[in-house]
């Protein structure tokens, strides 16, 4: 099987995460991140983790792939009930925590910004959405 990802995201970390508490083989593959064609060949939309199943499928949605992992061999072993505070808290962050982390993330050495260009579609992108990551930086030290 085979897991698209970007280094940089969460959402793909949760899907890594499954294959190592499983023990079970994977091939990631890190896209870059101007590459659109990859995920909209694959789910049709430009989103990461994506899994490539054995035969060939793809599925997209990061616990959608963590459960479909989970039961594929031995005993599931995400059981627990989920706690609604934590997706309130998460919601509640999110704001603060992307105006910190992206404009960072953005300088940092992850593999789908081994081009300039892919680089810069994340910056772009991100700034467009967020607000100008300069002055976002100056409000935190580091
Ligand atoms: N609900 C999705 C969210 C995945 C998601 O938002 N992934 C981000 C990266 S962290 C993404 O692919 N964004 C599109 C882009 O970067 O262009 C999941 O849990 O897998």
């Amino acid at each position: 099987m085979k897991l698209y990802i970007y280094e940089h995201c969460p959402f793909c970390v949760k899907a890594r995460m499954i294959f190592g508490l499983k023990n079970l083989p994977v091939e990631l593959v890190v896209m870059l991140n101007d590459d659109e064609e990859t995920p909209k060949r694959l789910i049709g939309q430009k989103m990461a983790p994506i899994l490539q199943k054995q035969d060939g499928s793809a599925m997209p949605e990061s616990m959608d792939i963590v459960h479909y992992i989970d039961r594929l061999e031995g005993e599931p072993l995400i059981t627990g009930a989920l706690n609604p505070a934590i997706a309130d808290w998460l919601r509640h962050m999110n704001g603060y925590v992307n105006k910190l982390l992206l404009p960072r993330i953005a300088e940092a050495p992850f593999a789908e910004f081994a081009t300039p260009e892919a680089r810069d579609y994340f910056r772009n992108k991100k700034q467009a959405s967020i607000g100008d990551f300069t002055e976002l930086k100056s409000h935190a030290a580091g």
